[in-house]
């Protein structure tokens, strides 16, 4: 059990719209200002999709660096974490478009499920290519686990030698298609880990904040942030992912847990040497 709990900002994904939450981050200067502001109230880790200027999902190179240059140039030092999900429909190759300098750590999403009305495809051999990508850039991997069998593609991975430390895990509850955000459904993932590993859980819609609060109490790590959930509480949306963040901070808080500094951060998750900001 880790005393320090590291935050993650997730501004902006793929899915959610600003006719939904007109605080949705749109353009590189938006999505790097929401990052900014997110890690200011507590997040140590940001996690990145891009966005065309009209809010359609982009895993375009030149977004993921401005973006991160912009970042860097407010002088935060936040954990970069981009996104090789990108949105349901989008294939591998246009994925990888986010993985550029300055990024480090990656999404590894860790099977094909139903995503809402939708398939979000990963092939086992999607998966194997990524993590492959993931290690010759020298990015830590994130595992996303939505599903129960996801957790034995984890193992088969390690298994035959297509991940070892470090990586991170995450389970997001709560997809359409997915496992639900219940405390039953966490405990019994975290059960199944592999040993020696750290995990976050990502709690979606409804489910966030109710999820990062068994995780607080299990010993995990918290996702928060406008790509899972628009609102603060039931009716009233959230103005940002930064007041998501300063939500899970104060829960942490109050159970004895500081939230992590982005190099805290960088320490637990086997992230080698601290990215220096410009400012
Ligand atoms: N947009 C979802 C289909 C990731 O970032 O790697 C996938 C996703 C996961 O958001
Ligand atoms: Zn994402």
């Amino acid at each position: 059990m880790s005393d320090k709990v590291i935050i993650a900002a997730a501004v902006v994904g793929a899915e959610v719209m600003r006719d939904q939450n007109p605080a949705v981050p749109y353009l590189p200067s938006e999505i790097a200002q929401a990052a900014v502001d997110a890690w200011r109230e507590g997040a140590a880790v940001v996690h990145l999709h891009a966005r065309w200027p009209d809010g359609r999902p982009s895993q375009r190179p030149e977004h993921f660096r401005e973006i991160i240059d912009r970042i860097r140039a407010a002088g935060c030092d936040a954990v970069i974490q981009c996104s090789t999900g990108g949105a349901v429909g989008m294939p591998l190759d246009e994925r990888l478009g986010s993985l550029v300098d300055g990024a480090e750590m990656g999404t590894l999403n860790m099977g094909t499920m139903n995503f809402g009305d939708d398939v979000f495809v990963n092939s086992r051999s999607d998966i194997v290519r990524v993590a492959a990508r993931l290690r010759e850039r020298g990015l830590v991997p994130e595992c996303e686990i939505y599903d129960a069998g996801m957790l034995e593609t984890l193992s088969w991975l390690i298994e035959k030698g297509h991940l070892s430390h470090p990586y991170h895990v995450q389970f997001v509850l709560g997809v359409p298609g997915g496992m639900s955000g219940t405390e039953r459904n966490l405990r019994f993932l975290v059960e199944g880990m592999p040993e020696r590993t750290h995990w976050t859980v990502a709690g979606i819609g409804r489910f966030e904040l109710p999820m990062a609060r068994v995780a607080l109490g299990l010993g995990g790590h918290v996702r928060v942030g406008l790509e899972d959930n628009l609102y603060l509480s039931k009716g009233l949306l959230a103005t940002g992912s930064h007041q998501l963040v300063a939500a899970a901070a104060g829960m942490a808080r109050a159970a004895g847990r500081e939230p992590a500094s982005a190099g805290e951060a960088r320490s637990l998750l086997g992230i080698a040497g601290a990215s220096v900001p410009r400012s």
